[in-house]
């Protein structure tokens, strides 16, 4: 069956290192979502945003002493607590949630939603790991630990707003990897998350990468999330993202690989997030986010 998509907002920059994608569900809607997932088949309902603070209002030290060195992790524990019961809301009515970010700290909220009563895989689109802990970050971001969060690695393990209990390491595949730290290094070769780096894209194929991703992801759980920051394409097709890094995805090997999404259909949730509209160029890496959602969600060409 064809699930309705609802989309909510989640607007924060306090867990990136540039100001400017809290303006991003703005610019992701102002550059045709709604049109461009109608395209694909799917009736749309748009929920507003989550309330986030802003960055400019806040301490960024101001957090419990067990945060280390993770800035604004208290706001990131408010929006997370909010935008997973949204989340989870629209996987209850039978609907499947598009979250639009706002900084990657956003997908810990997306995915204890969309985790909280299933069993759930997940593919990390990324030029980067995202597996810092507070201890391991040379940035203090939260928008590059996400995934360490909701798998409860490090010092993460006591944070229980942030664990994902529906979601096991096995289940997650990370695809087009090539900007990983020194530090956060070994605690993703100790995991069980499964990696699919640059390197494997260039010898093997998207589609084939894709392909496997996938199989990572849906073996054994109830469906897969999708956590899609821009940044995973090459910065000359999506120059609007907070944290470039050459050597990226182009536009054909995205939608192949988000055309391999539609067709497995074990989509659950979508996360599209990391567009900075402040860095971007006539909102076309907004735009290349819609047009990506619909390849996620079965537009087809013909
Ligand atoms: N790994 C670096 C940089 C980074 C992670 N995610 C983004 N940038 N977007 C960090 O700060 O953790
Ligand atoms: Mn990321
Ligand atoms: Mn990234």
């Amino acid at each position: 069956m064809t699930r309705n998509v609802r989309v909510v907002g989640a607007p924060t920059d306090y867990g990136a290192n540039r100001r400017g994608v809290d303006m991003g569900p703005s610019a992701i809607r102002y550059a045709g979502l709604a049109e461009e997932l109608a395209r694909a088949g799917r009736e749309v309902v748009d929920d507003g945003d989550v309330r986030a603070p802003r960055a400019e209002e806040r301490d960024p030290e101001a957090e419990p002493p067990a945060s280390g060195r993770a800035k604004f992790l208290r706001e990131t524990r408010e929006v997370a607590t909010r935008l997973a019961d949204r989340v989870a809301g629209a996987l209850d009515a039978g609907e499947l949630p598009l979250v639009l970010g706002g900084d990657h700290s956003v997908a810990i909220g997306s995915v204890t939603g969309s985790a909280r009563d299933a069993e759930i895989g997940a593919v990390w689109f990324d030029a980067h790991g995202d597996f810092n802990t507070p201890e391991t970050s040379p940035s203090g971001n939260v928008h590059g630990m996400p995934l360490a969060a909701v798998l409860g690695v490090g010092e993460f393990a006591d944070v229980e707003w942030a664990n994902a209990g529906g979601l096991r390491a096995e289940n997650v595949a990370i695809v087009g990897l090539r900007s990983v730290d020194p530090s956060e290094r070994p605690a993703i070769a100790d995991s069980d998350v499964t990696t699919f780096t640059m390197s494997d894209v260039d010898e093997r194929g998207i589609a084939s990468v894709a392909d496997d991703a996938l199989d990572v992801a849906a073996a054994g759980t109830d469906g897969v999330h999708v956590s899609l920051d821009l940044d995973w394409l090459d910065p000359r097709e999506a120059p609007g993202v907070g944290t470039p890094v050459r050597g990226g995805v182009t536009y054909r090997e995205a939608h192949a690989a988000l055309e391999t999404v539609a067709e497995r259909d074990r989509l659950r949730s979508l996360d599209l997030v990391e567009v900075n509209p402040i860095l971007d160029e006539r909102n076309e890496t907004a735009s290349l986010a819609t047009e990506l959602a619909a390849s996620a969600l079965g537009k087809q060409i013909l």
